[in-house]
């Protein structure tokens, strides 16, 4: 094990430093590193002041998440953080880059603290399901008071330095390397220009106004989550002597170390940055400033918003002077909502605005780095527009389409360079929604696939990597678990009660819900699509078809599966529709509890997700989990549809399917893989 935290002296200040890339993370070497070097520190009688500074990028990022779930290795970051507020010899910590987590407990446990410019500090240990375990929950309110303290450990944000420095949360700003300010730090400290002070003897004024009024808004906004109370029983805590809050605050930390939910979200954590890391990601991808988007519908000019918000320039297309007027105001709309948000500074809406042009002529697409084609679903559409970006469009210009299932292989071949052709699916709104399904053809270059990394990145966008087929990773998936909905529509389950099972397991919408709001006239047709390769002996469930041929196309129409007046509720006639399809079929109505429908859900999502993996589409089960999560609402707690198998065990899922199988054959049939890991024990998370 080398050691990543040196011990140097100076003039009388002992400079501690620490340097475990990529972040610093305060991983069991580092922890160990601060204890040795702390001790050795006091013990020496030439050394007057302690500093401590990290080397690389940031200063301590946190604690090191790859260790969690395994086996506790001595010393823990809250004993390291007590012997550094316990040093006799006065302790300054000089921060840079993110100091987040238990660097930030580590920070404020110093006697002060003194930062960079551009430094960015936060206690983000609720986005991984746990709280601030190493005394952040006691010693940040100590430093900045208990409403501010909910304040950052219920967000996680980063704080930016002016307002570290005005909630007290840092007493110091110095320029130069971070080494230069360590010794910058102990020089102002000899002229007492920075006052040492231990935290753990501050007292922090109860407020049990912030604290219930916290409660009150993790109960509303966060019903599902496990940490959120958690992180303000702790705060609560800190009215009392540190040492006691500090028990407290360990007994929570740990139940929520138990918790699943820590699980899911370190397994959404890794995910978000695992699937960047594919095959083709170590090519150089092509260069790109110039977009051509072709399409300024909802698509279209949300695509737009999204690469002008990352400082590329635009050029829109589309056919019709009154659609681009449209296009122009609904990117214009997105725009200053994004200011308004504070996702846009003023200064990047004016160049965004200055880098965006819109054209009806196809010829302005000839100098385009990137062409992403958002024009309706209709492949002849699709295929004409590519044909003609392959005579404008200059060599090395990398061809996307933004269909959302269409063939791409076959949109590729209309062209005489299919090798520029890739799939770049947005989801809408396209300037909000994380992720950008990145679909490879058959003959696409790869480092044309890089390029769709680079862009994804360059947008700030979560990019997974997916092979060609109908509705590739995430419609594809979506579609079969509607169908194990709609059975159960069929068989006796309410559109309501199905909605509320699934949200109350975490999903931010029922399947109901978001087919009302897509509209039901999208489904309807995919239906019709699909109708052709449908398997002849596959149940179909013809109530979508039957609303729809009612003219109830969803909240467009106020009319659903839900009626969309003043208040939302069940659509009576959607109902009848359910009632007389059940008595056609000679069906029986019968209940369907809430763990019944979540089962057959999963279960069906499972099901495909591992179908998808077997034919390759999708290269990691991460994969799957990432499209989910971050495209279709899944609870971001249970890290995705493969994690949540794991979790549950493959034989419980292969036995559920196996039960179901008994009355539906030829819908619900187990994949090889998950009957062979239901044997082995092996997990999907093995394949990462
Ligand atoms: N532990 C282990 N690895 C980490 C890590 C961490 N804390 N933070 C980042 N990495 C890895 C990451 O997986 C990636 O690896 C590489 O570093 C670069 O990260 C007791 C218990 C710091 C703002 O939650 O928010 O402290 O993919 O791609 O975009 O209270 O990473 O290259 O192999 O994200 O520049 C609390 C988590 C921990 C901060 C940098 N801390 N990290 O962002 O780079 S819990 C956090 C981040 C805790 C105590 C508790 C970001 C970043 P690889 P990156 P980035």
């Amino acid at each position: 094990m080398s050691n990543p935290v040196s011990l140097e002296v100076v003039d009388r200040t002992a400079l501690v430093s620490i340097d475990n890339p990529p972040v610093n993370a305060a991983s069991h070497a580092v922890r160990a590193g601060l204890v040795n070097t702390m001790q050795a520190a006091n013990a020496m009688t030439d050394v007057d002041v302690i500093v401590l500074y990290a080397k690389g990028r940031t200063f301590i990022a946190g604690a090191d998440i790859k260790e969690f779930g395994k086996p506790p290795m001595d010393p823990w970051l809250p004993e390291v953080c007590n012997r550094i507020e316990d040093s006799a010899t006065p302790v300054i910590a000089v921060l840079h880059g993110t100091p987040l987590g238990g660097g930030l407990e580590v920070a404020m446990a110093a006697h002060a603290r003194v930062a960079l410019p551009g430094t960015k500090l936060g206690l983000p240990e609720v986005n991984l399901g746990i709280l601030p375990g190493a005394g952040g929950t006691q010693r940040a309110p100590r430093l900045v008071g208990i409403p501010s303290a909910l304040d950052m450990i219920l967000t996680g944000r980063h704080v930016p330095l002016d307002e570290a420095i005005s909630l007290g949360l840092v007493d110091h700003v110095l320029d130069g390397t971070p080494r230069e300010a360590a010794l910058g730090a102990a020089a102002l400290w000899r002229e007492s220009k920075i006052a040492t002070r231990k935290t753990g003897e501050l007292t922090v004024a109860p407020d049990d106004a912030a604290l219930n009024a916290a409660r009150e808004t993790i109960a509303k906004t966060q019903p599902h989550l496990f940490s959120p109370m958690k992180c303000v029983d702790a705060v609560a805590a800190s009215v009392l002597p540190i040492r006691e809050g500090l028990r407290k605050e360990r007994d929570l930390f740990n139940e929520c170390l138990n918790s699943p939910q820590r699980a899911g979200l370190i397994h959404a954590f890794f995910m978000e940055r695992a699937v960047a890391k594919v095959p083709e990601a170590k090519l150089a991808p092509r260069a790109f400033q110039k977009i051509g988007v072709i399409g300024s519908g909802l698509m279209g000019s949300g695509i737009a918003t999204a690469c002008l918000m990352a400082g590329l320039s635009v050029v829109m297309i589309d056919t019709s002077p009154d659609a681009l007027e449209r296009g122009r105001a609904a990117v214009a709309g997105n725009l200053d909502k994004a200011v308004a948000r504070g996702k846009l500074s003023p200064d990047k809406r004016a160049t965004a605005s200055s880098g965006f042009t819109t054209s009806l002529d196809m010829a302005h697409l000839s100098d385009a780095d990137i062409v992403i084609e958002a024009v309706f679903e209709e492949m002849d559409a699709k295929k004409a527009v590519f044909r003609t970006l392959d005579d404008v469009c200059k060599p090395g210009a990398v061809l996307a389409t933004n269909t959302s299932y269409l063939d791409i292989n076959e949109i590729a071949i209309s062209t005489r360079r299919s090798e520029d052709v890739i799939g770049l699916h947005f989801f809408s709104p396209a300037h909000i929604m994380r992720l950008l399904e990145v679909v490879v053809a058959d003959a696409t270059a790869p480092e044309v696939v890089s390029t769709g990394f680079a862009l994804a990145k360059a947008l700030r966008k979560v990019a997974v990597r997916a092979g060609v087929c109908d509705g590739f990773i995430g419609n594809r998936i979506l579609a079969t678990t509607r169908k194990a909905a709609d059975y159960m529509l069929l068989d006796g389950a309410s559109p309501f009660e199905i909605d509320t099972a699934i949200e109350a397991f975490g999903f931010a919408m029922g399947p109901y819900r978001v087919l009302d709001m897509a509209g039901l006239d999208i489904s309807w047709a995919s239906r019709k699509r699909q109708a052709a390769t449908r398997p002849a002996k596959e149940r179909y469930v013809a109530i979508g078809d039957r609303i729809c041929e009612h003219g109830m196309l969803g909240r467009k129409t106020g009319l659903g599966y839900y009626s969309y007046d003043e208040e939302i509720a069940p659509n009576p006639d959607a109902l009848a529709i359910i009632d007389a399809e059940r008595a056609s079929a000679g069906i029986k109505a019968r209940t369907f509890k809430a763990d019944e429908i979540v089962a057959r859900y999963m279960a069906a999502m499972v099901m495909e997700g591992a179908r998808v993996l077997e034919d390759g589409i999708a290269l990691r089960p991460i994969d799957v989990d990432a499209i989910l999560v971050f495209g279709y609402g899944f609870p971001r707690f249970r890290g995705g549809p493969m994690h949540y198998c794991d979790t549950e065990g493959a034989a419980t899922l292969v036995a559920r399917i196996d039960a179901y199988a008994k009355e539906d054959p030829v819908f619900w049939r187990v994949p090889d893989t998950l009957r062979k890991m239901a044997k082995t024990g092996a997990t999907f998370a093995a394949r990462n």
